[in-house]
């Protein structure tokens, strides 16, 4: 059933975040330290140092956070006023396992989240869970070498099977992996520790790092189609998702070379998800690995569990698309992401560089509704920018508004005209958190804002900007009035 606006009526409106980036509480209760632990604050094209385990005096942002883990009653009742209907968030793997290989989880950290899912659940607002969000345990990355190894499969199934069980009656929607396509720009060394827990050694060569990364990746497509299996048999009311930065790629002009490149660049980054939706590798992927000498150890058994395990739904991030250029230095087409993106004339940029794009919200969603034939959610969205608090306290985030506005306009008109069936809109950062590119509060996406700054200090003061009240408008109209 829909409404006014052509949404369902049950339509999951409601806000984004994960664990590692808002919760604190790194070392509390029993918490094994994560990958993100690891991580130094960065800025605008400063990247974030990962260090060789936590080194003294450096600056580690997620350590603290905005101490959710403290304060998550508060700020669940604030979602609630906003009227969310769901609340994405992910679960600590090394809360439940802080090492990630040991035989019996961590009765605390298994407690902390019965406790948060009952105060979203006490709200009527829905959980929706993301199992492994940037949040590796950094023992599995020393031990061994992150998802280079098979043996990761076994350790990640157990972490998922102990979290559905356990919420079997709490939640019903989840998602295995993060924007597990990130690390299709392998030459980023954020993006594949944060996706694989990979961390180059310096004699690796760039053909080896892509290597490894399509070994990582094989390994992690085959533990979500375990995961998505063994879920459904624990509940199969469950619906459970993929999920992958959507960032359209376009031709930068009609230049045959361009076009080409540009469908390159979306076979190189959505393979991942044609694998959890469709259950099988893309021809255009088996030639490349044939083709390029990359040889993935694939078996005969893991094709099985990719067919068997495909996922009930697409979830989705969407920020911004990109624009490609073909040169002549790259005759092979090749695309890894960070060399052959040009600027889009055709669009604004944010302060980090981001290009505004509202239609190609609607574009990715007919892109992946024809291309799978599943719902898709959407379950991040949103402007980073600087936030000024005026001196009574008020924040005008008026350019925050304009952006949700217009992406939401497109997201509707994709419902209505072009018949995408959408479930829900979690946009980024609900409330103000530690950005996972730049390691920066300063990058602010929350509807509530948090008193703390870059280098720690602030009263982690929650406050409401004024896309708090816009946003309650939306969620009370069902999006009919923007
Ligand atoms: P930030 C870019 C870089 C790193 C993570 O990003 C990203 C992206 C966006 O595509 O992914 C997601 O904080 C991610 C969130 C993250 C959000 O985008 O760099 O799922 O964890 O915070 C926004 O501005």
């Amino acid at each position: 059933e829909t409404t006014k606006s052509g949404l369902r009526k049950d339509f999951l409106w409601g806000g984004a975040v994960a664990a590692n980036q808002l919760e604190g509480a790194w070392n509390v209760d029993g918490k094994g330290v994560s990958v993100s632990d690891i991580m130094t604050a960065g800025a605008y094209q400063k990247p974030r140092e990962i260090t060789d385990g936590i080194i003294a005096g450096k600056n580690y942002p997620n350590h603290e956070a905005i101490d959710f883990y403290h304060q998550y009653k508060g700020d669940i009742k604030l979602f609630a006023e906003m009227g969310f209907k769901c609340f994405r968030t992910s679960i600590a793997w090394t809360r439940i396992f802080p090492n990630g290989d040991e035989d019996e989880p961590n009765e605390a950290g298994l407690k902390f989240y019965d406790d948060l899912f009952d105060e979203c659940l006490k709200y009527g607002i829905e959980p929706v869970i993301t199992l492994s969000h940037f949040e590796m345990p950094y023992h599995l990355v020393e031990e061994y070498g992150g998802w280079r190894s098979r043996k990761v499969i076994d350790f990640f199934v157990k972490f998922a099977t102990v979290c559905f069980k356990r919420y079997k009656n709490k939640v019903k929607y989840w998602m295995t992996f993060n924007e597990i396509n990130n690390q299709t720009t392998f030459t980023n060394d954020f993006s594949i520790a944060t996706d694989s827990g990979l961390i180059f050694r310096d004699n690796e060569s760039e053909d080896e790092r892509e290597a490894l990364m399509y070994q990582a990746s094989h390994y992690e497509v085959v533990a979500s189609a375990l995961a998505v299996k063994i879920g459904h048999k624990i509940n199969p009311d469950f619906e459970i998702g993929n999920m992958v930065n959507f960032t359209p790629v376009y031709p930068a002009s009609s230049d045959p070379r361009d076009i080409l490149l540009a469908e390159k660049a979306m076979q190189r980054r959505y393979w991942w998800a044609d694998v959890q939706a469709l259950g099988e590798y893309p021809v255009g992927m088996e030639a490349y690995f044939k083709n390029h000498d990359l040889r993935p150890d694939i078996t005969a058994e893991d094709r099985v569990v990719l067919r068997e395990g495909t996922v009930d739904y697409v979830g989705f991030s969407y920020y911004n698309s990109m624009t490609v250029k073909y040169s002549d230095d790259n005759p092979e087409f090749k695309f890894v992401g960070d060399r052959e993106t040009v600027k889009n004339p055709n669009l604004k940029y944010n302060d980090w560089g981001w290009p505004v794009d509202p239609i190609g919200l609607r574009y990715s969603m007919n892109w992946l509704t024809e291309h799978y034939h599943k719902p898709v959610m959407i379950v991040e969205n949103g402007f980073g920018a600087y936030d000024k608090v005026e001196a009574d306290g008020s924040i005008h985030d008026d350019y925050r508004v304009d952006y949700l506005r217009a992406h939401i306009q497109q997201m509707i008109t994709a419902v209505n005209e072009d018949g995408v069936d959408l479930l829900g809109y979690t946009p980024w950062g609900c409330i103000d958190l530690v950005s996972a590119g730049t390691g920066q509060m300063s990058k602010r996406y929350g509807f509530i804002y948090v008193d703390k700054d870059d280098e720690g200090n602030g009263t982690l003061e929650r406050s409401k900007k004024d896309s708090f009240y816009w946003y309650q408008k939306v969620i009370r109209t069902n999006g009919s009035q923007l």
